[in-house]
């Protein structure tokens, strides 16, 4: 540095600056060669850029929206659990299904469960359709309806297992013969609700397995996030490509929390099951409701091919209140420990009412052939003492039907548990 430029500070009068302070703050102890530091724990690697040693040659990572070494940690542990060769992360859920579809083309056909997320229902319905995707909302609980719905233009076929909020349960196996008879039409599986630790799609002949990580997969309803699992090298190659291209990616902290909430998933899946067989069963025996949804039951209409395809059943119960909305109201507005929101698969119980909430993008006459009325009330239990959680159900039920009277002794068997 010449003599000249360390005269004077900007305002003349003040001493001249301290010589190569902002090339030192920038710079110094940052040498890119150092970051392998052996931590145990995987880092959270925010910087957007990497170093090459000449243009082209680098340590597998250029810029982060196309990899990154924390969602590379992240991708690697999901791919593992899912018995995947695979896994991609994505912003969202909903930007996981997004990226999925620009693997289609304008006038190629999308067959996709009638009995999904609302968000799902409406991004295919809303927005594929205007960019020129045919959508066809079909009830795939049936196989021969799919296989009577499957054109030469379809190209993929989107189910979700158990469904939102109906936990209708399709046969993936079944499906995926179906869709594979006709040819080269890629399944894709929602796994959303069961999460990786109690269903592997891949296993079962799907091509792609998404979650909304959102929920089970991080489990601490602190990120948004999607990913997709796979096998085949092609459909990893076309996504990468797109996750890349689209770039709807998420932020190096997101990846670190949810490895980290990966870590306790078979622990929470097992304790969600265990609480919501419990608060299952208690519904069932009450009065003051009218049906319970929930896979884990012998009641369900699906119970053997649960069995079958998976090693257990999350939190999610879907329940109809006896009465009218007012009773369903009522019940949600009294309840003290579930948290009145949307959303599931988080260590805390909530509750919501999926006609007014997460599916009010789903038209009317949709949801009422579906199912989806206004006694009908989602339940995500949560991680909490199961006493406490029956304890809070039963309350807000006696504030929505406070003229049913219920014997202590029905209640206190569940309590026991
Ligand atoms: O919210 P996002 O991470 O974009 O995920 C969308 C999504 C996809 N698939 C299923 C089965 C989902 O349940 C969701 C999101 N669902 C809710 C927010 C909800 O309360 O049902």
């Amino acid at each position: 540095m010449s003599g000249d430029c360390k005269k004077g500070g900007l305002e003349s009068g003040f001493q001249p600056p301290f010589e190569h302070f902002s090339t030192q703050a920038l710079h110094a102890g940052q040498d890119a060669e150092q970051w392998t530091s052996m931590a145990v724990v995987p880092p959270i690697s925010l910087s957007t850029t990497f170093k090459q040693d000449a243009p082209g040659k680098h340590a597998g990572f250029e810029y982060s929206r196309s990899g990154n070494p924390t969602r590379n940690c992240l991708e690697k542990a999901v791919a593992a659990v899912d018995g995947a060769k695979y896994c991609l992360a994505f912003a969202s859920g909903l930007a996981t299904t997004m990226t999925i579809a620009h693997l289609l083309k304008s006038g190629d056909n999308i067959i996709c469960m009638n009995d999904v997320y609302g968000g799902t229902n409406r991004y295919f319905r809303r927005v594929a359709s205007e960019m020129g995707l045919e959508v066809s909302f079909i009830d795939c609980t049936s196989l021969e309806y799919l296989d009577a719905a499957i054109k030469p233009n379809t190209k993929l076929v989107w189910i979700e297992t158990p469904t939102n909020p109906m936990m209708n349960v399709v046969d993936i196996k079944g499906c995926a013969e179906t869709v594979h008879k006709h040819g080269d039409i890629i399944l894709v599986v929602d796994n959303t609700f069961m999460s990786a630790y109690f269903q592997r799609p891949l296993a079962l002949g799907a091509d792609i397995c998404m979650y909304s990580a959102t929920k089970y997969m991080n489990g601490h309803s602190d990120v948004v996030m999607g990913l997709a699992s796979m096998n085949r090298d092609d459909l990893h190659e076309k996504l990468r490509f797109l996750q890349n291209a689209i770039g709807a990616v998420p932020s190096p902290f997101d990846c670190y929390m949810c490895n980290r909430g990966l870590k306790t998933l078979a622990l929470r899946m097992k304790q969600h099951f265990k609480n919501a067989l419990v608060v299952a069963q208690f519904l069932e025996a009450d009065p003051r409701v009218e049906k319970v949804i929930f896979p884990g039951l012998p009641s369900h209409p699906q119970y053997n091919l649960v069995k079958q395809q998976c090693t257990g059943s999350s939190g999610m119960i879907t329940f109809v209140i006896k009465g009218d909305l007012e009773n369903a109201t009522t019940f949600l507005k009294n309840l003290k420990l579930f948290v009145l929101a949307e959303s599931l698969g988080g260590y805390e119980s909530l509750a919501e009412h999926p006609a007014i909430m997460t599916h009010a993008s789903v038209p009317k006459e949709d949801r009422d052939i579906l199912g989806i009325s206004d006694t009908l009330i989602r339940l995500s239990i949560g991680l909490e003492d199961v006493a406490d959680i029956i304890e809070d159900i039963h309350q807000a039920l006696k504030a929505a039907h406070p003229n049913v009277v219920i014997p202590t002794e029905q209640i206190n068997r569940f309590l026991c548990n």
